[in-house]
């Protein structure tokens, strides 16, 4: 296990409206300052979701081109791009995601209820987003979002292959309503099931951020902050930016003796190509 701590942010999501959040960052603009402030207190890699003039999510492949370039000129995170969409898109448009050509993007490892919605990942769907990534050298980060979806991951690695690069990372997503709770418990049986030599990081959503951050970190997991996951810092207390969830993250990892990993050793770590 690293010794490390890949500090991942996910800004914005595809969940919240600008009108209940003002401070989520939708422009460009605003999600490359969000991403270099993250990345100044220990960020290595930034989990994208985009929205339209309109601020409402949007799938446009020339935004997410213009996106990528952006943050790639102005930082020097690892840029993962979101397969998931918003429950609405169909899956033409989230496969063409990869047509972006980020580092890494999220592929998620079967179907669960969201909410009060669904997150559709058929079978086939998640067998062509992993070729599809292996094709044009893209890092898969297999997000999971209840213990049965690790199930498939094994069935996938055994039935298609290792990914890009080799080496398998995977997110837990805890504590959506509908998906696997958010607690120490089930993130030690996850990590039963979770692939011999893969990493992985965590996140909880809403209040059970802080369960699943220090559950992860003891686990000797990666930590995933950000406003797509939470929009509240405290009982009472909203989150004021990206960074500040990113600089707890961090102070925690530091004071578990894990330090944020920079990051030139993620790409390593995660065997991102360095052509990207
Ligand atoms: N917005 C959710 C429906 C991902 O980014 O890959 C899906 C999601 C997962 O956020
Ligand atoms: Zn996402």
């Amino acid at each position: 296990m690293s010794t490390g701590t890949l500090i991942t942010v996910a800004p914005t999501g595809a969940e919240h409206a600008k009108s209940d959040v003002p401070n989520l960052p939708v422009t460009i603009e605003e999600l490359v300052r969000t991403a270099k402030d993250c990345e100044r207190v220990g960020a290595a890699m930034i989990h994208v979701h985009i929205r339209g003039a309109d601020a409402r999510p949007t799938l446009d492949l020339q935004r997410l081109k213009d996106t990528v370039a952006a943050l790639r000129e102005e930082t020097s995170l690892v840029v993962q791009l979101s397969t998931g969409g918003a429950v609405t898109d169909p899956e033409e448009h989230r496969l063409r995601v990869l047509d972006a050509m980020p580092d890494s993007a999220s592929c998620t490892m079967g179907t669960v209820n969201f909410g009060d919605d669904v997150f559709m990942n058929r079978w086939e769907f998640v067998v062509e987003l992993h070729k599809r990534m292996r094709d044009r050298g893209i890092v898969p980060e297999y997000e999971i979002f209840d213990l049965g979806q690790l199930a498939s991951l094994h069935r996938l690695l055994d039935q298609h292959g290792l990914p890009s690069g080799g080496h398998v990372h995977v997110d837990l997503v805890m504590g959506v309503p509908g998906g696997m709770p958010g607690d120490t418990e089930t993130l030690v049986a996850a990590l039963r099931m979770i692939p011999d030599g893969a990493t992985f990081s965590a996140t909880g959503i809403g209040r059970t951020s802080l369960p699943v951050m220090l559950a992860s970190l003891s686990a000797g997991g990666h930590l995933r902050v950000g406003m797509e996951d939470t929009v509240s810092y405290a009982r009472g207390e909203r989150v004021r930016d990206n960074a500040q969830l990113v600089a707890r993250a961090a102070g925690l990892a530091k004071i578990a003796q894990r330090p944020p990993m920079p990051a030139d050793e993620v790409r390593t770590l995660l065997k991102v190509a360095q052509s990207n």
